[in-house]
């Protein structure tokens, strides 16, 4: 029995994990949080627990399937399933164009070596301009929002949890999710840490999440109106004079006088109805904000998946600016992660800056946002006939029949799709429409190495983990499959070179480095360097050059001798380096945002006139991943949790009760579901968590069949999109909810 450590890779905090590890069965017999990690100091929440339980997993799929005529799966060769893709993918290009041929890639991508570092390969190598990915029914938005300002999709303003005085937390539950575009280990800890030593939490959200439990003060906002709220906080500061850009210099902020302008016409009187708050209210929070020796805004889910998304997310950094708390301890800060960022690469302090819209969606003319077209476009642009119509798909780590709006019209599509090829772990709600599923390695079966989430982490840190288990004989890597995709793709056949592959990507990444008159590897010898990195390969291989070429000056080999990680030390400021717009200042006032606030006042004339129906938001659980980690025992015990919740006022009015079920209707699809109710919601708002619905016939999945859950996704309109970066609207969807009748009791027959 021997001890490994490794990240553990569920969600975003990254936490390590002290795995023992049994070689001969195979497994990990014991999981507990590595309490000399330098990040997460042993904290660990029930889902790192369970890898244990996903490794594991009977119905994890192990080997690749293809679907018989029957409609069932059968276990195939690998090479008996590459060449059944080789000769159906290509032929869907060669009919259709490469536009036939769509891809959509989930989030644990984001957690994937392989598809972090060759993802974007298989991609290009497609040549499709039908890519699509969970980022438009999650964090776009934010990026976008992020991009205009700074200059990078990247170049995220994180929360110094560890050292602020002041926490403005805008529809996010870290109780909950444990953090997301702020990856902090044990966030409820740091929290908690934030009170401990005097500082202040605010928590905006129509429910009393656990966050919002813990705060000092919540405000439960109508879904849907952050935007107008974090106008009213600007307006206050402008109004009372409490502006100040701290150690930014005016130098490096454009757009002041115009925000200023802007929010002269949002008062907090003005949007309080709306906003359903109270406008005094509203002024004492942006006084203590303006106030508190540092404060940051930080905003997630219930900010981007909603009509204002961007906006919002936008205003949350202009607020940090104003307020003197961006890119200053204990305020929002930039990162600088090991691998390096957009951000830390060719010139600092100036750059090219976002395009978005280069291209539009076929069918509604969505436009692309850092390549993607929004995924709520996906089944139309399958369903709908004429040239350029999706006619195949590639699924990656993604469970979009689950995850992104109108579910039941994308499963319909799916069906009509000439061919469909899913990389995934198991047979779900979406996999089960493919033709061909190829498996990944479990969790304990590959490297992991967080590089994107160490870009938004509160802290700098590096940390690597090997693989902890062998893989099964014959199993290839994750990304040895990915390649041997990129073979197909390229016309090499199913058995191309993938040595030959991997080193063409390394060279052409190297190349980038050698003409990069801000690297330390400028001006060297392609060949030398690719001598330096041997006799590695693959994905370890690329995250040694990333490593090397990266701010520190790391190798692979200082990760390798440091399995508890590096700790790289706090945030530091960044600014004006960290900006790649092409002004080099940090843009207040992106056009397009500026041109999309009438927007914002139509809504705020309309809240008033409208006269308060349902509407639905989402939530997150501790226990649950999305929609994925229902099939392990230890995340589905304990009492349903996939329940609407109503507040009692709604409760009593539409004839509800708790443990009652309530038939939930929008435009788009409807459900029942067993009702909870709760006061902790704001009334005329229901909640349903997302990710469930698992009782599709066709999936194998024993134990998430057994707590089914219903998919809120039925109900979401693939129509409501946030217009500049075509985000669905996943919070504040108007539905009708009506109590249906329980069969009528069996009569109390001769009850003793
Ligand atoms: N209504 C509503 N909808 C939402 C949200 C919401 O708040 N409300 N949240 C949205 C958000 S933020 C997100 S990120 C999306 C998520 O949307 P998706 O990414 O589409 O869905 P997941 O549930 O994360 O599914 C992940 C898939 O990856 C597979 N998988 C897991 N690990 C691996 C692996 O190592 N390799 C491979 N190849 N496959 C693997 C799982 O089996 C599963 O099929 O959902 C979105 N949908
Ligand atoms: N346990 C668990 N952890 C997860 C995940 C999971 O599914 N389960 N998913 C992971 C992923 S992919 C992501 S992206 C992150 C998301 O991380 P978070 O954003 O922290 O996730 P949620 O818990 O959904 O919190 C969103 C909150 O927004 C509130 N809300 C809804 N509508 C509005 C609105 O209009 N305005 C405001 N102000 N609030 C609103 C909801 O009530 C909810 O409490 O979590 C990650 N971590
Ligand atoms: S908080 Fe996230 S990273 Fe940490 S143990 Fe839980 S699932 Fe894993
Ligand atoms: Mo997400």
């Amino acid at each position: 029995m021997t001890v490994a450590f490794r990240t553990c890779p569920l969600c975003e905090a990254t936490c390590g994990l002290a795995l023992e590890v049994d070689r001969d069965a195979h497994t990990v017999t014991k999981v507990r949080g590595d309490a000399d990690d330098v990040f997460s100091h042993g904290f660990l929440c029930p889902k790192g627990v369970s890898i244990k339980e996903l490794h594991d997993d009977p119905d994890r799929v192990r080997t690749p399937l293809i679907r018989q005529a029957d409609g069932s799966f059968a276990a195939a060769t690998w090479d008996e399933a590459f060449a059944l893709i080789a000769e159906k993918l290509p032929a869907v290009a060669e009919s259709g164009g490469r536009d036939a041929i769509a891809a959509y890639i989930g989030n644990p991508a984001a957690h994937s070596l392989a598809f972090l570092l060759y993802g974007k390969v298989l991609l290009k190598a497609l040549g499709t301009r039908n890519i699509f990915s969970a980022s438009t029914v999650d964090q776009y938005p934010k990026q976008a929002a992020s991009a205009l300002m700074f200059g990078t999709g990247t170049t995220i303003a994180i929360p110094d949890l560890d050292r602020t005085d002041f926490l403005l937390c805008l529809g996010a539950n870290p109780l909950a999710s444990n953090g997301s575009l702020m990856t902090a280990p044990d966030a409820r800890g740091r929290l908690r840490a934030i009170r401990a030593r005097g500082g202040r939490i605010v928590v905006v959200d129509p429910r009393r999440s656990r966050t919002a439990a813990e705060a000092d003060q919540h405000l439960a906002i109508r879904p849907g109106t952050d935007a107008l709220l974090l106008m009213a906080l600007l307006h206050v500061v402008f109004a009372e004079g409490l502006e100040s850009l701290g150690a930014l210099s005016d130098d490096h902020v454009d757009g002041l006088d115009e925000v200023r302008s802007l929010a002269a016409d949002f008062p907090p009187e003005a949007v309080a109805a709306a906003c359903g708050l109270d406008a005094d209210e509203i002024r004492g929070v942006a006084r203590a904000f303006a106030a508190a020796p540092s404060a940051v805004a930080y905003g997630r889910i219930g900010t981007t998946t909603q009509a204002f998304g961007t906006t919002a997310s936008w205003l949350i950094d202009v607020l940090n600016a104003v307020t003197g708390n961006l890119d200053r301890a204990g305020g929002a800060m930039f990162p600088l992660p090991s691998t390096g960022l957009q951000n830390s690469k060719g010139e600092p302090g100036r750059g090219r800056g976002a395009r978005f819209g280069r291209w539009a969606s076929r069918v509604r003319g969505l436009g692309e946002v850092f390549g993607e077209l929004p995924v709520a476009c996906l089944a139309e642009e399958i369903d709908t006939p004429g040239e350029g119509q999706v006619r195949a798909l590639i699924t990656v780590a993604g469970n979009p029949v689950v995850s992104t709006p109108n579910s039941d019209r994308l499963a319909a599509a799916l069906d009509d799709l000439d061919f469909m090829v899913s990389l995934d772990i198991y047979v779900n709600e979406t996999t089960r429409h493919a033709d061909v599923i190829l498996p990944s390695p479990s969790p304990l079966e590959k490297a992991h190495f967080d590089f994107v989430f160490q870009g938004f982490a509160v802290r700098n840190y590096a940390n690597y983990s090997p693989p902890v288990l062998e893989r099964p004989e014959g199993l290839p890597d994750e990304w040895e499959t990915v390649l041997r995709l990129v073979g197909v793709a390229t016309g090499q056949g199913p058995d191309a070179d993938i040595g030959a592959i991997d080193d063409f990507v390394l060279r052409a990444a190297i190349g980038r480095e050698v003409g990069d008159a801000h690297s330390p590897w400028h001006g060297r010898d392609v060949e030398e360097c690719v001598a330096e990195l041997a006799p590695r390969t693959g994905t370890a291989r690329l995250i040694d050059m990333m490593l090397r070429t990266g701010p520190y000056g790391l190798t692979l080999a200082d990760l390798e001798a440091q399995p508890h990680g590096i700790d790289l030390g706090p945030l530091q400021p960044r600014m004006p380096a960290v900006l790649r717009t092409p002004s080099g200042k940090v843009e207040l006032a992106p056009p397009s945002l500026v041109a999309d606030v009438p927007r914002l006042h139509a809504a705020l004339a309309e809240h008033a006139d409208s006269a308060g129906g349902i509407v639905l938001i989402g939530r997150r659980d501790l226990r649950s991943n999305n929609s994925w980690m229902h099939n392990l025992p230890l995340l589905v015990r304990g009492p349903e949790r996939c329940t609407l919740h109503v507040h009692p006022d709604d409760a009593a009015r539409l004839g509800l009760t708790d443990g009652g079920q309530a038939s939930v209707a929008s435009r788009v699809g409807s459900l029942t579901a067993p009702v909870e109710v709760t006061a902790d919601i704001r009334p005329g708002v229901v909640s349903l968590p997302h990710g469930w619905g698992h009782d599709q016939d066709g999936a194998d999945m024993a134990v998430a069949r057994a707590h089914a859950g219903v998919n809120s996704n039925v109900l979401t309109d693939e129509a409501e999109v946030e217009p500049l970066t075509g985000t669905a609207v996943l919070n504040g969807i108007p539905v009708t909810v009506a109590p249906v009748q329980a069969a009528a009791p069996a009569p109390l027959a001769a009850a003793g």
